[in-house]
């Protein structure tokens, strides 16, 4: 015990000497202000994060997803946006911290209660919608509740829910993600394929369970289909194992006409991405499809 006493009382001495170095106001380096300085503005990030989920300054914007056969649009995806002092920002800036600091389920929560607030509208474009859910979501009970609602709701309306899935972990949830597909005829989209957590395995699963509809080939992917052969050759290989399953393929980060036609003479079925459209507010999503 004596050693272990000796260790904590050493360890104290330690965390104070770090603590002195970086709180003591004479003779920072420039490494210590960068580091207060990240810390600064990353408390500045997370009394925002409060703030959007205290005052509901969470919106969202669709992105059209387009047949790459005849360039009309088949779907939209949904995609949460801050209101920042008047401003409309893009998830990116936040998600990483909100996944942090373990909110994510609370936004995703309160983007199901701002869609159902606007479902009639939603439903006026006509499309089915793919909505990103993350596997934490499906562990706070108010998330399943509004998601059950929700897709009831839509299903009265007629229009299919997708629900775009990036992790494993989501997979724990079997008998309630079985229970919502067959309740509600829901399917997923396998969200940001070849990057972060979605496996081969993964996808086999969703396949063999038959519960997924799409598979979303990430943005590294198709940035980098006309230059890396062996991105390529994936890409190619990916696109002839759909053939054999009711999966569906969408590219992200469509950019310009010549990746366009290369993945749709690779055999690409959808395309996601600024040359065909930005994510847009509702308002500007409901006039393309008036
Ligand atoms: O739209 P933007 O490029 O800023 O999105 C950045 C990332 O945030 C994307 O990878 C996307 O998957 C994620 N994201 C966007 N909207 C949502 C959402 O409503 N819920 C969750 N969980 N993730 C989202
Ligand atoms: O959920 P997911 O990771 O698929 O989110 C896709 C994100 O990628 C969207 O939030 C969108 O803002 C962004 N995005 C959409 N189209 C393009 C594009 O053509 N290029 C790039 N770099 N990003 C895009
Ligand atoms: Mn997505």
């Amino acid at each position: 015990f004596e050693e272990i006493d000796n260790n904590e009382e050493e360890l104290e001495k330690k965390f104070k000497d770090i603590k002195a170095l970086i709180f003591s106001n004479h003779h920072k380096s420039k490494k210590q202000e960068e580091f207060l300085e990240l810390l600064r503005r990353k408390e500045e990030a997370i009394r925002h994060l409060y703030k959007f989920l205290e005052e509901r300054k969470i919106t969202f914007y669709l992105q059209p997803i387009v047949s790459l056969k005849d360039g009309t649009i088949s779907h939209y995806e949904v995609l949460m946006r801050f209101l920042e002092n008047g401003k409309v920002v893009s998830a990116g800036t936040y998600i990483d911290l909100i996944y942090e600091l373990g909110l994510i389920a609370e936004f995703d929560t309160l983007l199901l209660e701002l869609l159902g607030e606007r479902i009639r509208e939603l439903s006026l474009l006509g499309k089915p919608i793919f909505i990103n859910i993350s596997d934490e979501d499906l562990r706070l009970f108010s998330y399943r509740r509004k998601l059950k609602k929700l897709l009831s709701e839509f299903a009265d309306r007629g229009i299919p829910i997708s629900l775009e899935i990036t992790e494993q972990t989501l997979f724990k949830e079997w008998e309630f993600i079985d229970a919502l597909a067959h309740d509600y005829n829901l399917k997923f989209v396998i969200d940001d394929f070849g990057s972060g957590y979605s496996s081969l395995k993964m996808v086999a699963d969703i396949v063999a369970k038959g519960l997924g509809n799409y598979l979303k080939l990430d943005c590294s992917l198709v940035k980098n289909y006309l230059t890396n052969p062996y991105i390529k050759a994936m890409v190619d290989g990916i696109v002839s194992f759909t053939r054999n399953t009711h999966l569906k393929t969408v590219a992200e980060c469509v950019e310009n006409e010549e990746i366009k036609e290369a993945l749709r003479k690779a055999g690409i079925d959808y395309g996601q991405g600024w040359y065909f459209y930005k994510p847009m507010p509702l308002e500007e999503a409901l006039k393309l499809s008036a």
